[in-house]
């Protein structure tokens, strides 16, 4: 048996736009079918919305509640289903799984891009085999895109990526990663999650042009990962390791308090949240590059730790992690940046990590192109905003035993 749609109104892994189920469309697969075969040609609401210009089978109306259906003028029945907002192919499982979108937002430079490699990388392996779970490209360009320029260029080059182009200077835009998280494959029940990550440019956060699709994709998230830059904060900077690149400091529109601000007007207005009401979204707010500040994090720091490897979010271990996290922050930047978070969100966690777990080199001062170190990359704590959110969503255990078992 087919299982039934969940919910009444699916959000587009995509573009991040709503619909019914019912909605969905379909596309020809192109099969010979009893009375002709097809041909493919530009799909508008495809080039306009995604830049995809690539010549596609006709689009249709069916009953989008169902898995299949026949394509009228050629006889042929088909499998492909699709947003009607971008015509965009929908994942196998869509509509059938639970579907979480994680927004990862930050300022320019924060380490948006390098933190989702390496997030996705240990997700596919040490952390995917601690929870006996894969993680999977869920459409072709995902995993090409996952590994040809993302995967590829950070631990088999060694390069760093460069700032990311704003979505729009993309021609049509550019799409987000789309993955299915599978647990409990090894017997009992299987969840399955499909997780969609965007990897917005630092200038997409205050660029006008850009706002629309960054507001569109906060608020249709289902958590937030919001990273912020220790090297960036006036009272942590000057506290960074000698050999640590230090990022050009960025001008006021760009500080980790604004950027955190302008979330939150942009949040407030979309969702009709009354301002006097906390905004429900969980949203884990991660210090990157923590490397950098090694002489400085005390020994005894829960930071420096090796964080549990059960099976289970480790909730002792994380509250530890956040009121270290909550010290240094007030000695960075006094009460403002915590205030905020605490007087907006009903629920948020603060959380310390480095995704390459060493500063990069840099090849020449001219160029500036930066390298990962040569005993690779080695992250800290990477997972532990993801496996936060997760325990939120209820797609993974929590456990309130400090030793997790
Ligand atoms: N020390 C240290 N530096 C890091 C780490 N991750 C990123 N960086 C530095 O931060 C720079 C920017 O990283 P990106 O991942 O490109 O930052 P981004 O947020 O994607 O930047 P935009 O796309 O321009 O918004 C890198 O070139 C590194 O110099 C880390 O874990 N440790
Ligand atoms: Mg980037
Ligand atoms: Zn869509
Ligand atoms: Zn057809």
């Amino acid at each position: 048996m087919f299982p039934t749609l969940i919910g009444s109104r699916l959000n587009c892994p995509y573009c991040y736009r709503d619909f019914r189920a019912k909605e969905i469309r379909f596309r020809c697969s192109g099969r010979v079918g009893s009375r002709k075969k097809c041909t493919t040609s530009l799909d508008r609401v495809l080039a306009d919305q995604m830049g995809d210009r690539q010549p596609q089978l006709p689009v249709f109306d069916a009953d989008g509640r169902k898995p299949t259906a026949k394509h009228e003028p050629c006889g042929a029945e088909t499998h492909y289903r699709l947003c009607p907002r971008c015509h965009s192919q929908l994942p196998v499982h869509f509509g059938r799984t639970e579907s979480k979108l994680i927004a990862l937002v930050g300022a320019k430079e924060t380490g948006k891009t390098v933190y989702m490699t390496v997030l996705l990388h240990e997700l596919m392996n040490t952390v995917g085999e601690r929870f006996n779970a894969s993680v999977l490209g869920a459409d072709e360009n995902t995993r090409l895109q996952f590994e040809s320029a993302y995967e590829h260029v950070l631990y088999e080059k060694r390069e760093l990526h460069g700032p990311t182009k704003t979505a729009t200077a993309e021609r049509g835009g550019r799409k987000p990663l789309v993955f299915s998280f599978t647990t409990g494959n090894g017997g009992g029940r299987v969840r399955r999650s499909l997780l969609s990550f965007f990897d917005t440019a630092g200038e997409d956060m205050v660029s006008e042009r850009s706002i629309d699709q960054n507001v569109r994709y906060l608020t249709s998230a289902d958590g937030i990962i919001l990273l912020l830059d220790p090297l960036q904060m006036r009272g942590a900077r000057p506290h960074a390791d000698a050999d640590a690149v230090l990022p050009p400091l960025s001008t006021a529109a760009d500080t980790p308090a604004t950027v955190l601000t302008n979330i939150i007007e942009q949040l407030h207005g979309r969702l009709g949240v009354k301002s006097n009401r906390r905004i429900d979204k969980p949203i884990a707010v991660a210090f990157t590059k923590m490397d950098a500040l090694d002489g400085y994090i005390p020994e005894t720091s829960p930071l420096r730790r090796r964080p549990p490897t059960t099976a289970a979010f480790n909730e002792p271990d994380s509250l530890q992690v956040h009121e270290h996290m909550r010290a240094l922050l007030h000695e960075w930047a006094g009460h403002n940046i915590d205030d905020t978070l605490s007087k907006n969100f009903a629920r948020y966690r603060l959380f310390g990590l480095s995704a390459l777990g060493e500063s990069p080199q840099v090849d020449s001062a001219e160029s500036r192109s930066q390298r990962v170190s040569d005993r690779g990359v080695q992250p800290r704590r990477v997972e532990d905003p993801f496996l936060w959110l997760m325990s939120e969503f209820s797609t993974i255990p929590k456990t309130l035993k400090p030793g997790g078992e």
